[in-house]
């Protein structure tokens, strides 16, 4: 057997969070599914990243960072906020989910946007062997394959994108979506979350360049492409591990006791983002509580999330909104120890969120639009006790594999309030036998199994 290649890694952060500051500071290796995949495969084939350390000061070029070497880009004040904030979070962001927010098309934004790719294209042109395999990540960098084929024409590239992919009729009001387009079309493999996401794709660029060929495989700058859906997971084995742990099940209980232990627990985790449906869901939940089906005393809802891109004026709105219906449901519902909802605006650290998901009688995962969506894999791998019930957004990439979950139309309000009634009274039996399934299906797919399987058609 030929020896696998070495792998450079590219994306917009790189696997490292700076603690502290000044000479006492230290790299701390981030958590998160891509970091949790890409380590041990550049550990067993050698390689290295390419992304961005953080902050816009100055920053050392490369780091050695737990036996894998990082190659840093640098960022400025300006770049964030056109690059980063600008195109990527105020355009692409919002178009690539339905425009669930108005996209906002700037040319002061596509600049930054077409340098910095540059940027990190010629960075990767620089760790480049002859040989290599290039795996680049997300919306961030959809200019890097061409670019890198231009200065690498032999170099094996992949490119997968992490969120959904919209359909031709909101692609095309892109003004610059040719060039998105001639961008991603410089890899050999194009990958999605979702099958209907890769035939979006494949159908905007027969559309809007030279590209012919099927949903599949498309022909164009002489040279086949392949497109296809390969859906991210998680570390199944380090959740259902932890949540094992002696430690996480004494978390789970006294999560159970504070709350009360007669009340069942629905748990929310997502990032503050307003493509996760959390407004949609206080409203579907204040309508239960409203219909009487069931009160404070039965039940409670903890919502937990993490602040983000908070310089995006969105995100800000988005928060506060959500500030205002937390207080709003419990000034209506609560009662003298019993609050309708328990609020968290932070980032937990992972055991402490396995430690919810343990506690959990249902988990309510509903976004509006979701490239694939951990949380909802997390919860399921977290429940080594076979129980527990999941209510699953139909609009989640996720929602293509875990059939078994009580699937939702998130804009359905009563739709909604209805699922969370079931899900509240589901016969035991049936509980287990829907986990059992769900189990099974992340255990098989796990994130080892999605980067294998990625890099196994890149090298075909
Ligand atoms: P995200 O939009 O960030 O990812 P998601 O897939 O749900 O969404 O991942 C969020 C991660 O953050 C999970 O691992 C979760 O446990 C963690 N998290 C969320 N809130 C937290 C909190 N308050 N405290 C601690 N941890 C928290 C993007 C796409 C998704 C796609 C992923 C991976 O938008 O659709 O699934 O990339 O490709």
């Amino acid at each position: 057997m030929s020896k696998p290649r070495r792998l450079i890694v590219v994306s917009n952060r790189l696997p490292i969070t700076r603690i502290g500051s000044g000479a006492g500071s230290r790299w701390l290796t981030s958590a998160g599914g891509l970091v949790t995949a890409m380590v041990p495969i550049l550990k067993r084939r050698g390689g290295c990243w390419v992304g961005w350390p953080g902050g816009t000061g100055r920053s050392q070029r490369t780091i050695d960072h737990e036996g894998i070497r990082l190659h840093s880009v640098r960022l400025s004040q300006a770049d964030m906020a056109g690059f980063y904030h600008g195109l990527s979070n105020r355009t692409l962001w919002p178009l690539f989910h339905d425009a669930i927010r108005t996209p906002e098309f700037r040319r002061e934004w596509w600049k930054p946007y077409v340098e910095v790719n540059e940027r990190f294209a010629r960075a990767t042109a620089r760790a480049y062997r002859p040989g290599d395999t290039v795996w680049i990540h997300d919306y961030h960098l959809m200019l890097v394959p061409a670019m890198l084929r231009a200065m690498k024409p032999r170099a094996r590239i992949g490119f997968f994108l992490h969120i959904p992919f919209p359909p031709e009729e909101l692609f095309s009001w892109i003004p610059w979506r040719d060039e998105l387009l001639e961008g991603l079309l410089g890899a050999d493999v194009v990958g999605f979350q979702t099958h209907g996401a890769a035939q979006n794709f494949s159908r905007a660029a027969r559309r809007h360049t030279d590209a012919e060929g099927t949903d599949s495989e498309l022909e164009g700058q002489g040279r086949s492409i392949t497109v296809r859906e390969f859906p991210i997971s998680i570390d199944f084995d380090w959740f259902d591990e932890r949540a094992r742990m002696p430690e996480s099940i004494a978390e789970a209980e006294e999560i159970r006791r504070l709350v009360g232990r007669e009340r069942k627990i629905l748990l929310a985790v997502d990032r503050l983002d307003y493509t996760k449906g959390i407004d949609h869901r206080l409203e579907a939940y204040e309508l239960l509580l409203r219909s009487g089906a069931v009160n404070v005393r039965e039940c409670v809802l903890i919502q937990i999330a993490a602040p983000s891109r908070e310089p995006v004026r969105e995100y800000a709105e988005m928060r506060t909104r959500i500030d205002r219906m937390m207080g709003s449901l419990n000034g209506e519902f609560s009662e003298p120890g019993r609050v309708a909802v328990h609020y968290f605006r932070r980032t937990l650290s992972r055991e402490e969120v396995v430690a919810y998901y343990r506690a959990a009688d249902v988990m309510v995962v509903t976004p509006l639009r979701d490239g694939m969506n951990l949380v909802a894999k997390e919860y399921c791998a977290s429940r080594s006790d076979t129980t527990g019930v999941l209510v699953l957004s139909e609009f989640a990439g996720a929602a293509s594999q875990l059939r078994q979950a009580l699937l939702v139309n998130p804009r359905d309000t009563e739709g909604m309030a209805e699922a969370m009634l079931a899900a509240l009274k589901m016969k035991k039996g049936d509980a287990k036998f829907r986990m059992a399934v769900l189990r099974s299906m992340v255990r098989r797919h796990d994130v080892h199994e999605w980067a294998d399987s990625f890099l196994e058609a890149l090298a075909a």
